[in-house]
């Protein structure tokens, strides 16, 4: 039985990743840090089909002791301090986990087992002030927040780690992908979470930033596969995954509230609050080598994923108003 390790495992992509493995028949060891309350809300339909194990991207020797114990060949380093807007509040943090935390985690599978094949989530926020469109693996970077600078060293920590130990390590340049489980902080379940709260008469207005910013958005149980696949190939390298459609927010407004027969002139307002120091304003991806090497093709569009997740967001808010 192959044997995987996922770092980040309570947030979204680990836990469609760790259902998407079990289904492969894979055992499956996750990475969780010590809460003062349990957070384990995405996973805990299959906590009992999954080892958790407790560790710390900033904390060098727990990696070394997990992958020591339990032996993985392959590791998703999905952990990350992964919001922009907060990554302007906490900066040093920020590069602590999201920059710093990749070197730790690949030297402690150089020193334990370097036959071990890594994953890194690397992102498309690393193209930020975009250089060329659409935005491909050989586009130049440009971030525009400190967490898109750490993702950009957290992408050459991996092509170095490659390049000097001659590890199989690979970077999956990921663009936005969303579902039911995104965190609500994020732009797309926001409003999802808006809308029906607004359509369940529990709030009558919606506070959003900017509005003209385009996003290529994808859905997150599509996206997982993609990274499985690129640890089955024989050579490491770096892959743009993303959908190729680009949407703003104007447009995500607009296909939620119309979804529920609202109109979002009526409810949506602009709050500085939600404006950033730096926009990225345009990202469009371009995921050709994907397709051709790795066979992958996203399979849910972007009006589908936002119903998906509106219906969702109504269902859970009904249960709990009967709830009281
Ligand atoms: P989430 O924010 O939902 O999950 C982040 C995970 O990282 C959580 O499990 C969190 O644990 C964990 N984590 C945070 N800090 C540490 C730490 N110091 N040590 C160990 N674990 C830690 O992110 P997503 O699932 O959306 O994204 C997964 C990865 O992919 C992230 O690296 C993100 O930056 C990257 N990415 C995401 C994209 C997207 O659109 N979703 C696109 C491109 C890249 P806890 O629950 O305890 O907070
Ligand atoms: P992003 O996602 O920054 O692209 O990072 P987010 O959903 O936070 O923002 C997308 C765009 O929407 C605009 N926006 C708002 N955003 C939020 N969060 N809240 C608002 O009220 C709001 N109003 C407008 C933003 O300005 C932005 O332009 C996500 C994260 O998952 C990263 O970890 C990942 O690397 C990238 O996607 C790819």
């Amino acid at each position: 039985m192959p044997k995987a390790l996922i770092t980040g495992i309570t947030g979204q992509d680990g836990s469609y990743l760790a259902e998407f493995l079990l289904e492969k028949g894979y055992e499956v060891i996750g990475l969780v840090r010590r809460t003062s309350t349990v957070n384990f809300e995405r996973i805990g339909h299959i906590q009992d089909r999954i080892t958790l194990v407790s560790g710390d991207l900033l904390d060098q020797t727990s990696l070394t002791r997990v992958l020591d114990e339990h032996r993985p060949q392959e590791v998703y380093n999905l952990a990350a301090q992964s919001f922009v807007q907060t990554s302007w509040a906490q900066p040093v943090f920020t590069g602590e986990v999201t920059a710093l935390g990749v070197t730790r985690l690949l030297d402690a599978i150089r020193a334990v087992d370097p036959t071990i094949r890594f994953y890194q989530a690397s992102s498309s926020e690393m193209f930020g002030k975009v250089r060329e469109v659409p935005q491909k693996e050989t586009t130049p970077f440009y971030p525009r927040s400190p967490y898109g600078v750490a993702k950009v060293y957290g992408h050459w920590i991996t092509v170095n780690y490659r390049e000097s130990y001659g590890l199989h390590a690979t970077s999956g340049i990921l663009f936005n992908h969303e579902s039911p489980r995104r965190g609500l902080e994020f732009v797309t379940r926001k409003v999802t979470d808006g809308v029906a709260r607004i359509k369940l008469g529990l709030s009558d207005t919606l506070a959003l930033g900017n509005l003209d910013s385009r996003r290529d958005w994808g859905f997150a149980g599509d996206y997982v596969k993609a990274m499985w696949l690129m640890l089955q190939q024989d050579e490491p390298g770096d892959y743009v995954v993303a959908t190729g459609v680009t949407h703003s927010v104007q447009d995500l407004c607009e296909i939620a509230f119309s979804y529920v027969d609202l109109d979002w002139h009526d409810y949506v307002t602009q709050d500085p609050r939600f404006m950033r120091p730096a926009e990225v304003d345009l990202l469009v991806g371009d995921a050709s080598k994907a397709h051709r090497v790795l066979g992958w093709e996203p399979e849910v569009t972007f009006k589908e994923l936002i119903h998906m997740m509106v219906d969702a967001d109504l269902e859970r808010l009904r249960k709990e108003m009967e709830q009281g």
